[in-house]
Order: structure tokens, then sequence, then C-alpha cells
């Protein structure tokens, strides 16, 4: 899953990059093009479970952060090129400068979150409302050469394109729209950018890091309204500069700064996972106890084949258990005699934190 981590210059978006991917990051990049890093999703529960099982190798859920070169709003927008790289992202985050230094001058001269937030996402409006157009236009024009009882599916898809349109036209980005699964379905190839889920990062004063949640639940209640947003107030400064160092100095920085206690790659990379309607499952063995993302909603044959085509196809039942209640029982075998692990089969919808063991036959 690719997140891009767009904003205007001097957000902070190389800084968040840094805090989030500390020792994984090119040794050179260049401020015009994407730099990615591929970073590990931290996760407690699956530190617990491989350190039950004695897991030789823990792999974690990973996701692949593309720092983009700054975008400009207003009269003179963001390049097409950078629009272009842009709609591949599966999720957007946007880095605000929610900052007070005067070292670091705002691009638009004042700090004003709000402000920010709407006349990004009014670029990404304008972005999408060019496609919509161009499609709608394509397709008025194919219909003429097809029978007027026929037009079924293309009518639908000209209704839908039409009532993108006039929310992109009155400002409304499509994730607010609350899009079926169908409606999401037919527009899947045109990779409209403000249909993306967004998360919003306030990058904050080290003195606000006590403040967060009040901040996060002030952007919550105003501008941050929308379907598929969150928000999460970081001081991505102090974050990036606790982020090179050793873990027990961390721990002393993180109180020396007034940092809360959990860094801010965990929250945040969590929140990416859940705004991109993933869950976790996890298989616990001793050769490697890892997470697995799946969407939502996923029956157990499919989840099976996450972990390999094999076992799919080869399914012929799951043994489940919550991860809270494996560890309560501190083995399978306890597990088992307790009656808290279950035998499911290929229907079966896997919740989030689920522990799976898949008997298969190939
Ligand atoms: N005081 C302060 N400075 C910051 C903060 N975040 C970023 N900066 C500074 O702002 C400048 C631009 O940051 P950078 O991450 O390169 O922004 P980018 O243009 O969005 O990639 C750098 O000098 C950072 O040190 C912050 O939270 N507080
Ligand atoms: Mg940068």
């Amino acid at each position: 899953m690719d997140v891009a981590l767009i904003g205007l210059a001097s957000s902070g978006k190389t800084s968040l990059l840094k805090a989030l991917a500390a020792g994984h990051l090119p040794a050179h990049s260049n401020p015009n093009e994407p730099t990615v890093a591929v970073v590990k999703v931290p996760d407690e529960r699956l530190d617990r479970l491989a350190t039950l099982v004695h897991a030789r190798k823990t792999t974690y859920l990973e996701l692949r952060l593309i720092d983009f070169p700054s975008f400009s709003v207003g009269k003179k927008g963001p390049p097409p090129q950078l629009l272009g790289e842009l709609s591949t992202a599966d999720l957007v985050v946007h880095v605000v400068h929610a900052f007070n230094d005067d070292s670091v001058p705002h691009p638009l001269d004042s700090v004003d979150p709000a402000r920010d937030v709407t006349s990004l996402d009014l670029e990404l409006c304008f972005a999408d409302l060019a496609i919509v157009e161009r499609r709608i236009e394509r397709l008025t024009a194919e219909m003429r050469s097809v029978a007027a009882g026929a037009r079924g599916a293309q009518e639908r898809e000209l209704a839908l394109l039409n009532s993108l349109k006039e929310s992109l036209e009155s400002e409304q980005p499509l994730r607010s729209l609350g899009l079926s699964a169908e409606e999401q379905g037919m527009l899947s190839g045109f990779n409209l950018i403000s249909a993306k889920p967004l998360l919003i990062v306030l990058n904050i004063d080290e003195a606000d890091a006590g403040r967060t949640a009040e901040i996060e639940a002030e952007a919550r209640g105003t501008y941050a309204t929308a379907e598929q947003t969150s928000v999460i107030a970081v001081p991505v400064k102090g974050e990036a500069d606790v982020a090179e160092l050793s873990p027990e100095e961390a721990v002393e920085f993180r109180k020396e700064l007034g940092l809360p206690d959990q860094p801010a790659a965990e929250r945040l990379l969590q929140a990416a996972v859940t705004l991109l309607g993933l869950i976790a499952f996890y298989t616990a063995g001793e050769q490697d106890t890892r997470a697995w993302s799946i969407p939502a909603g996923t029956p157990a044959v499919k989840a099976a084949g996450r972990i390999h085509s094999d076992i799919e196809r080869g399914f012929i039942r799951a043994e489940v258990i919550g991860w809270q209640e494996l560890l309560d029982a501190g083995s399978h075998a306890e597990a088992k005699k307790r009656g808290t692990m279950r035998v499911e089969g290929k229907t079966y919808e896997v919740q989030d934190g689920d522990v799976i063991n898949v008997l298969f036959n190939v």
C-alpha cells in the first residue's frame, strides 16, 4: 500500500518521513522528486505474540511512504505530473504547518490549518473535475453509437459522473460522498485523488505536545469532518529528532521534550492502516510470527490466500483465537483445553486481531 505525504512548502513532510522511517531513508534525495521509504507498522500485539511463541523472526505489516515535492495552491496550482504521480497512491497524508517558528515562514504568510486543508483539497477537486469532465465528454460521444435501449450501463455511469461533477464544482472532495462499493468499483480506473482517504497530520509545536487530543478534537469538529478523514497532531520536528536516537536515549529525550511515551510513528501508521480499510490477522509460528493485512470483511479462505495460494486452494478449516485470548491462555494447547480456540470454515469473516492456523491439504 502506498501512502503519499503531501503539503505546502516547509510544512514538515521530509521531517515526518524521518520521524516515521529513520534508518530506512535513501542517503540522497532530490526535493523535486518523490522519495520512497518502506516502513514497518509498529504493532504491540504482534510483539507480544512473538515473545509468547519464542519466534525467531517477527514480520510486521509494511507501508510504502512517498515524500512528495511541495504543493503550491491558488493561481499556480500543483503541476500535472505531480498530480499524476499522486493518483496511484492508496492514502493521502496532508502535512499541515501548525507550528509557530519565525525562522520557518509559512508560504501563505500565516499559520491557519483550516485554510491549508481546504485550499489543498480544492486543488485535488480541480484535478478530479478535469478527469470527470473529460470522461463525461467521451462517454456522451460513445453513447451516440449505441442503440437507445442498450445504454443501461453507460447511463448509470453518466449519472454517477454528473453527481461527482456537481459535488466537485461545489468544492466537495469525493471522499465525503460516502460512495457505495459498487460506485467505487465503477470509478476504480480513474484514480480520483479527492476520493482517496485523507489523514491530516497537524505539525504542532513541541510545547503543544500535551494538548494533542484537544487539538485533534477541535479539528474534527470544524474542518476535518468528512468521511474517510482522520486527523492526528504530531510535533514533527521533535519526533524526527528522537527517531535518530537509540531506544534508551529516545525514552529519556521524549521526557525532556515533553513528547508522549508512545512514538507518533506508531499512532500514525496504525491510523493509516485503519483509513485504508485494512485489518490485521496473525500467524504465530516459531519460525516466523507475522501480521497480515486484509480488507475488513474478508472470509477465512481468502485470508488464507494472503499467506499462500496453495493454502487457499487446499483450505480445510481454520483454528482461530483472538490475540488477547491466546496471551491469556499462554499457549495454543492451553487455549484448546479452555475452549477459547474455535474451529471456523471457509466463510468465517476474519476479525482484527485474530490469530489463525489454517489446516489445508494440497
Ligand atoms: N520549529 C519547528 N520547525 C519545524 C517543524 N517541522 C519542520 N520544521 C522545520 O521546517 C523546515 C522545513 O521542514 P521540512 O520537513 O523539510 O519541510 P517540507 O518542505 O514539507 O519537506 C525544516 O527546517 C524543519 O526543521 C516543527 O514542528 N517545528
Ligand atoms: Mg521536503
